[in-house]
């Protein structure tokens, strides 16, 4: 009998298609009663895809009496109680590696677009502004010092990148590097203070906010703040009254706390670039992520060692 599998997060139609063929899923993420759908399935589900930011809760976990892995489609392991999962002896995968690239690109993108003002100008455009008046000017990226929170995998691929636009990269992190040619500062508050760009790269495991109120002020009113990596980890109250006071000069974010909700205030701001959560979306970066999920799961009931266990 092929093992039960339930989606609570879409991979790519083509990686569906691939494990309907070993598998039988079930897409919680897509049933219209949710509550009907677990309690229908749950006793017999065997393995969870979810999305890193997604995760699973320990309740729903629990009602997955039959639970042996839980692939996670993403590389933030942080919406996953990990110590519930082994206490269980329930497996954890994710897809390190492969979105590094996706997530540094678009924290470039993200910078350029808030510093330069690039959906401002889109929007002034299309409203026929330009007809009327200059658009007003912006702000310079290359040569800017950028501080990165965090300098992991993303972290150093963003920094890799900077490097190319002339910009001095300083960084905080858990602990200092010896691999690294930038200056670590030994917390948020100091690189936030020694940078004209704040890029937050942290996973979130530990979960406590970062960027509060003190380190958005020690950015400073010309500073510019970008999220790439949890909204969990920035005082997003704190955020929006900074903007809104003009105590920082702008935000990208990719990230928010409470996905898929945007806190209203932050739709207000011209000075503010938000997307949705598209770090790692593109077809090429998911089709290399739903195959490690599939890699995980074939070897986990294959009884083989998994590809990226994290638990
Ligand atoms: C995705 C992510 O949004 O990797 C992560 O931790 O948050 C993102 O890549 C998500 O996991 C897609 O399923």
């Amino acid at each position: 009998m092929k093992p039960d599998i339930l989606l609570l997060q879409a991979i790519v139609p083509a990686l569906e298609a691939r494990l309907a063929e070993t598998f039988t899923p079930h897409r919680l993420y897509a049933a219209v009663d949710k509550a009907a759908l677990l309690a229908e399935v749950g006793p017999g589900i065997r393995g969870v895809i979810t999305g890193g930011a997604v995760g699973i809760r320990n309740e729903m976990m629990d009602a997955l009496p039959a639970l042996e892995i839980i692939a996670i489609h993403g590389v933030g392991t942080d919406a996953v109680d990990l110590v519930h999962a082994r206490a269980r002896g329930i497996r954890v995968t994710n897809t390190p590696g492969v979105l590094t690239d996706d997530v540094a690109d678009l924290a470039l993108g993200l910078i350029i677009a808030t510093l330069r003002g690039i959906p401002a100008a889109d929007r002034f455009v299309r409203a026929g502004e330009w007809e009327k008046q200059a658009a007003p000017l912006t702000r310079k990226v290359s040569g800017k010092r950028v501080g990165i929170l965090g300098l992991g995998q993303i972290g150093l691929a963003i920094a890799r990148r900077l490097v190319a636009f002339d910009c001095t990269v300083r960084y905080h992190s858990r602990h200092a590097r010896t691999d690294v040619p930038y200056e670590y500062m030994t917390d948020a508050a100091s690189l936030a203070h020694a940078s004209d760009v704040l890029v937050l790269a942290a996973s979130a495991d530990q979960g406590q906010a970062l960027v509060t109120r003190e380190v958005l002020d020690a950015l400073g009113a010309q500073g510019f703040f970008i999220n790439i990596a949890r909204g969990r980890l920035v005082d997003e109250a704190a955020l929006i009254e900074a903007l809104q006071q003009g105590r920082i000069a702008g935000a990208g974010l990719d990230v928010f706390a409470n996905e898929p909700h945007v806190p209203p205030a932050l739709l207000t701001l011209d000075n503010v670039v938000v997307l949705p959560h598209r770090g790692s979306a593109t077809i090429e970066t998911r089709l290399q992520m739903g195959q490690m999920v599939l890699d995980n799961l074939d070897a986990c009931f294959g009884g083989r060692p998994l590809p990226s266990a994290v638990a």
